[in-house]
C-alpha cells in the first residue's frame, strides 16, 4: 500500500513512501529530514551545547582541551561557535584506549564495538541504551528512505563481531520490521543459496564483496534465480562505475552507506532514491567540511569532513576528524529532504598515495579500470622505489576471459590501453600487470587494494 505524505519543504512536492502505517510514522521522519534551516539551527545549537557540557563535565580529556584553548562550555551559544572547539583525532581515541573518552559510567555501557585499523590497537567504542536505539532508529531512517519495509528479507553478508556493520544493520532491519537474515561473511555459495531459498530482496556487504557475489552467481548461473531490488554498500570507497555494474549484474538499485565507529557505526550518511549524494543526518551530527587551512569549504568543493555527536550519550565525540575526504553537495535534494549532502567519499586523507610527487587516491585507479571492457572491475596497486630511489606504481589487473585471444599481440595492446587511459587521468607513468582471472585475492569485508613496498626496500 502506497502513503501519501505531505511534507513542507522549499520544494512542496508530495511523497509517496510505501510500507505499513506503523513503519510509516516512526520512520518518515520528515520533522527531521526535511528541517528548514532556522529550525535545524535551534536545534543544533541547543544539542552542541549539552554536548559540550557533557564531555566538559565527563571527560578529563576534553576538558582539559578547553582549559588549554581557554573555553567553558558556556562559551558555546549556537551551533556556530562550534569552530571555537577543539578537534579529536583518531589517535585520541587510541592514547585513551580502551574506555577513556567514554562520558558515562561502565555501568551505563551496554556495548561495546571496536574498529581494527591497521596499526596499533584497536579504536573501542560504547553504547548506552539511548545510543542502541538511536542508532537502530537512524538505520531505520535510512532502510525507509530507499523504500525497504516489513515486507523485505533483508541478508546482511559482513562480520558480526566487534565490527559495526553487522549489529548496526542487525537492529535497523528488525526495526523495519523485515526479515533479517543474519549471514555474516564466508562461504559465497552458501550466501547465494541463502538468498535463493529464503528470497532475499536487501543485501548489505562492502561494494567488493557483492562484486564477488555477483561474479559467483554468474558463474554458477544464478543470477535469474535471485529475487535481489536494493543493495546498501559501503564500509570502503567504491565508483560510481561499479555501482553501474553492481546494479546491472545482480539486477538491483544501489545504494551507498556511509558510517564510521567513532560516531557510532553505519547509518551516519546514506543515499536516498535519488542516488546523487549521501543525506548525512543533521539533527544527530554536525558537519564541516574543512580545507587544509581547517576552512569550511565552499559547495562543490573537497575537504576533510570533519563531525561533532549531537546525540551520543556514551561516547559524545567533538569535531573528529575522518580523514575521509568528499565534496560537499547543495543541501537541496529533488527527494525533499533539506540535510546536508555529501559527494560519494573520494578516498581517505591517509590512502591517499603520492607517488612522485603527485597525489593518488585508489578511487581515481578504479574508476578507470572499471570503464575497460577488456579487465575485471578487481586490482591492486602496488608501489616500489627503483635503484635510483624513484616510485614505480604497478596496477595489477584482471584479464577478462572473453579478452583473450591467445595472441600476444592483443595482450601488449590492452596493457597499452590501460597504461594510457592511467596516465592521461593520474599524469605520472604506470606499469599494468595483467594477470588471469581470479588470481587477485577477493575479500569478504573491507579489501586491500594498496600494496606499498617503498619503505620495505
Ligand atoms: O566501516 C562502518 C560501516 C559499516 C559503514 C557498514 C558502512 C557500512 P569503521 O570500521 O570504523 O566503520 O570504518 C570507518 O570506513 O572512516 C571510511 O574511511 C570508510 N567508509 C565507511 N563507509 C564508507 C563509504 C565502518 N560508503 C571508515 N565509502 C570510514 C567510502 C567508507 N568509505
Amino acid at each position: 500500500m502506497w502513503y501519501p505524505v505531505m511534507i513542507a519543504n522549499n520544494l512542496n512536492r508530495e511523497f509517496y513512501v510505501k510500507g505499513s502505517g506503523d513503519v510509516l510514522m516512526k520512520y518518515w521522519q520528515p520533522k527531521y529530514e526535511t528541517m528548514k534551516k532556522e529550525e535545524l539551527a535551534a536545534l543544533q545549537s541547543k544539542r552542541l551545547k549539552k554536548t559540550a557540557a557533557s564531555v566538559y563535565e565527563n571527560v578529563p580529556f576534553y576538558r582539559e582541551k578547553f582549559r588549554q584553548l581557554g573555553i567553558r562550555p558556556e562559551d558555546i551559544r549556537s551551533a556556530d561557535d562550534i569552530r571555537k572547539l577543539p578537534m579529536t583525532k583518531k589517535t585520541d581515541l587510541r592514547d585513551n584506549y580502551p574506555f577513556g573518552l567514554f562520558a558515562v559510567p561502565k555501568k551505563n555501557i551496554i556495548r561495546i564495538h571496536a574498529s581494527s585499523g591497521t596499526s596499533g590497537k584497536a579504536t573501542v567504542v560504547g553504547y548506552t541504551r539511548n545510543d542502541l536505539e538511536t542508532w537502530s532508529d537512524l538505520m531505520a531512517r535510512n532502510f525507509t528512505m530507499v523504500g525497504l519495509d516489513e515486507n523485505d528479507v533483508f541478508q546482511n553478508a559482513v562480520n558480526y563481531g566487534l565490527f559495526t556493520g553487522g549489529l548496526g544493520f542487525h537492529y535497523g532491519i528488525e526495526k523495519i520490521g523485515a526479515m533479517a537474515v543474519p549471514s555474516g561473511t564466508g562461504n559465497t555459495a552458501r550466501q547465494l543459496e541463502m538468498m535463493i531459498d529464503f528470497g532475499v530482496t536487501a543485501l548489505h556487504c562492502t561494494p567488493s564483496y557483492a562484486l564477488y557475489l555477483a561474479e559467483t552467481a554468474r558463474e554458477m548461473d544464478l543470477v535469474d534465480e535471485l529475487s535481489l531490488k536494493v543493495g546498501c554498500f559501503g564500509a570502503e570507497p567504491w565508483s560510481s562505475n561499479t555501482r553501474k555494474q553492481l546494479e546491472k549484474s545482480l539486477n538491483i538499485k544501489a545504494y551507498d552507506s556511509y558510517g564510521l565507529s567513532e560516531l557510532m557505526g553505519p547509518g551516519v550518511a546514506f543515499e536516498c532514491q535519488e542516488q546523487n549524494g549521501l543525506h548525512l543526518w543533521n539533527d544527530h551530527f554536525l558537519v564541516e567540511v574543512l580545507d587544509e587551512e581547517g576552512e569550511q569549504v565552499a559547495e562543490g568543493e573537497k575537504g576533510e569532513l570533519v563531525l561533532t555527536s549531537l546525540t551520543k550519550e556514551a561516547l559524545p565525540i567533538i569535531r573528529y576528524r575522518t580523514g575521509d575526504i568528499t565534496r560537499l553537495l547543495e543541501s537541496e535534494c529533488c527527494c525533499g529532504r533539506t540535510t546536508t549532502r555529501i559527494s560519494r567519499l573520494l578516498g581517505r586523507a591517509d590512502d591517499m598515495l603520492i607517488v612522485r610527487g603527485i597525489n593518488v587516491f585508489p578511487s581515481q585507479i578504479e574508476n578507470i579500470i572499471a570503464k575497460v571492457p577488456e579487465v575485471t572491475e578487481h586490482f591492486q596497486v602496488i608501489l616500489d622505489r627503483n635503484q635510483k630511489m624513484l616510485d614505480e606504481l604497478t596496477v595489477r589487473v584482471e584479464l577478462e576471459e572473453n579478452a583473450f585471444t591467445g595472441e600476444l599481440k592483443d595482450l601488449a595492446a590492452v596493457k597499452r590501453h590501460v597504461e594510457n587511459e592511467l596516465k592521461s587521468v593520474l599524469n605520472i607513468r604506470t606499469a599494468v600487470e595483467l594477470v588471469e582471472k581470479g588470481t587477485i585475492p577477493r575479500s569478504e569485508g573491507k579489501s586491500k587494494k594498496v600494496i606499498d613496498r617503498r619503505n620495505a626496500l
